[in-house]
């Protein structure tokens, strides 16, 4: 199973993604997604220059050996570009494992612990009679858990509230566009927000949202404390999470169960959080934390403090990984939820999958390895576009302390 061939794939089939493609001299093919969104190029680059050299001529059934070669042998551990460019060949060798077994990668897992994932999908509004519209269309769609962002009365655009509602694409522009922040008025409006959407459409269904990193953490605490009586799923990203301690004062002040960790890229940086019990979710994706291999030893570390899985899976992680991180849902025992907003029509072109949504879940199908492929002709056609994430000022013009 000796790689011959490890090639990397920028694309933008609506909106950027880096996919790496490994093939072994039987012909097998693995892929793995490498996209890290506003910073593209620097894991193409890392990958091309630093990583696929290393690759070819490995036994492509080594995939333990291979990741503690790449995390080890790099002498820099750790990081958002290092993490993503080993997630990427991690998946595409569990890929390539599947189609030589002849198995979905689930059953290389251990098998499924349950039949499909269970998903939230993203209902965003400019005001608060849009963002409540739009939860109903979700739980119209069968969706059993939606999450509910709204732009905040006098601030004029608020991170996460897209004008494309079933996409939500951050990463708008050629340089970043400037939002403005304000937490005063943040932290009145979202309690109304909570509090009228459990009013009308109650409590049937499970109820999520997301701070964007931007409180401190007795502001957090606050906010927790105040929707309560909502019965959230989960309040995710409340602070930044770079200070793992300052989730103890969050604790100490609320019972809303908490979700951390989308840009968190490894086990150590989940540490403190899970065996302290300061959290209820893991955020982060096999892209964002060393592939599936990684990812398993994170859910390990978590179910035995009781903390459980969900996912990142906004549009800028690809098909490839959010296939993998199916795998990975159906056959841990701490799944909690799996983030899921579907792609564009381009995007499916580009990457054909085999998972479908049905009755609030998502199901992968049994093709044999990941059941994604990337059609290379597609996929140049669309060529790469700089796009930047949006940076958060305060009111007065300043950025955030913290
Ligand atoms: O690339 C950043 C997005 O993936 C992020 O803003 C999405 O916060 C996000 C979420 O929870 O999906
Ligand atoms: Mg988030």
């Amino acid at each position: 199973m000796k790689i011959v061939e490890a090639k990397v794939i920028v694309c933008s089939p609506d909106r950027n993604f880096v996919t790496l493609k490994l093939t072994t001299e039987s012909g097998l093919t693995g892929i793995g997604d490498a996209t890290l969104n506003g910073r593209e190029l620097a894991v193409a680059s890392y990958l091309e220059n630093h990583v696929c050299p290393l690759l070819v001529g490995r036994d492509a059934a080594m995939i333990e050996d291979t990741w503690q070669y790449l995390y080890k042998g790099s002498y820099w551990r750790g990081g958002p570009v290092g993490m993503t460019a080993i997630g990427a060949v991690d998946v595409a060798l569990w890929d390539i494992k599947g189609k030589a077994a002849g198995m979905p990668v689930y059953d290389l897992l251990g098998g499924k612990v349950r039949d499909g994932a269970l998903v939230y999908g993203h209902a965003n509004g400019e005001d608060l009679d849009d963002a409540l519209d739009w939860v109903g269309r979700y739980l119209d769609d069968g969706y059993k858990a939606v999450r509910v962002q709204c732009g905040v009365p006098g601030l004029a655009s608020t991170y996460g509230v897209s004008s494309d509602k079933r996409f939500y694409e951050p990463a708008d522009a050629d340089l970043p566009t400037e939002n403005v922040w304000s937490t005063e008025r943040y932290l009145t409006f979202v309690p109304q927000l909570i509090a009228a959407t459990r009013e009308r459409y109650g409590y049937d269904f499970h109820l999520l949202h997301d701070v964007h990193h931007r409180l401190t953490p007795i502001e957090a605490a606050r906010l927790g404390k105040s929707l309560e009586p909502y019965s959230l799923f989960w309040l995710e990203d409340a602070v930044p999470a770079e200070l793992q301690e300052g989730f103890r004062l969050i604790r100490q002040h609320t019972t809303t169960p908490l979700a951390v960790g989308e840009v968190l890229p490894t086990i150590w940086d989940f540490r403190t959080l899970i065996t302290e019990q300061l959290i209820d979710y893991v955020r982060t994706t096999v892209q964002r934390a060393g592939g599936i291999s990684h990812l398993r030893r994170i859910a390990v570390l978590a179910e035995i403090h009781h903390v459980k899985l969900g996912c990142h899976g906004a549009t800028d992680l690809s098909p490839v990984t959010m296939a993998a991180a199916l795998h990975v849902d159906v056959s841990v025992p701490n799944f909690g939820i799996q983030e899921y907003m579907p792609h564009t029509e381009a995007t499916y072109e580009v990457f054909s999958h085999g998972y479908s949504f049905r009755d609030g879940r998502l199901h992968l199908d049994d093709r044999p390895g990941l059941g994604v492929e990337i059609d290379e002709e597609a996929a140049a056609r669309h060529p790469y576009r700089r796009a930047y994430l949006p940076v958060n000022r305060l009111e007065d013009g300043t950025m955030h302390s913290w």
